[in-house]
């Protein structure tokens, strides 16, 4: 099985009020245009290079129009450098540019959120998309198989 799509590894629950997971990227890949589901969002780079493309909430009075999402703002971010983005300010997708290099950032939601909202760039529709984990405190969290006791 081809897996291509980056890893989230939650690294801390905050007690519940946040969550803070290490983020890998391969090579090209890129999230979905998505909102935050109301919590704050805190990104650091720390390995490898990304863009955060920024876009206007699409317009939710036409259901069944299909408009193409409008970008607002692209921004590169070096390492180290910490980005933050709630869905007031509006939604984003994050892209590894580097078509050779993995990359790694660092997330901070908070509250926690288990679902969230993604947005199809080409007619703005919108679907809710359950968010999970790949690692949970450096365990592989595999949902087809049972914990296993030891
Ligand atoms: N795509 C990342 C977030 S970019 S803030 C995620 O799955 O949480
Ligand atoms: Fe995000």
């Amino acid at each position: 099985m081809v897996i291509n799509r980056y890893t989230r590894n939650l690294i801390d629950e905050g007690n519940g009020k946040f969550n803070l997971m290490l983020v890998c990227w391969g090579p090209s890949q890129s999230s979905t245009i998505h909102d935050h589901a109301d919590a704050h969002c805190f990104m650091k780079l720390l390995s490898g290079s990304l863009q955060e493309v920024k876009f206007e909430w699409p317009n939710t009075e036409q259901k069944e129009e299909e408009q193409e999402m409008v970008v607002r703002e692209r921004t590169g971010l070096k390492p180290n450098q910490v980005c933050y983005i709630n869905d007031s300010i509006g939604l984003h997708r994050v892209e590894n540019v580097s078509h050779s290099d993995g990359a790694v950032s660092m997330h901070l939601y908070c509250p926690p959120f288990s679902s969230c909202t993604v947005f199809d760039q080409r007619t703005g529709h919108r679907m809710t998309c359950p968010v999970t984990f790949w690692t949970k405190f450096g365990q592989k969290v595999d949902p087809k198989r049972p914990k296993a006791c030891c």
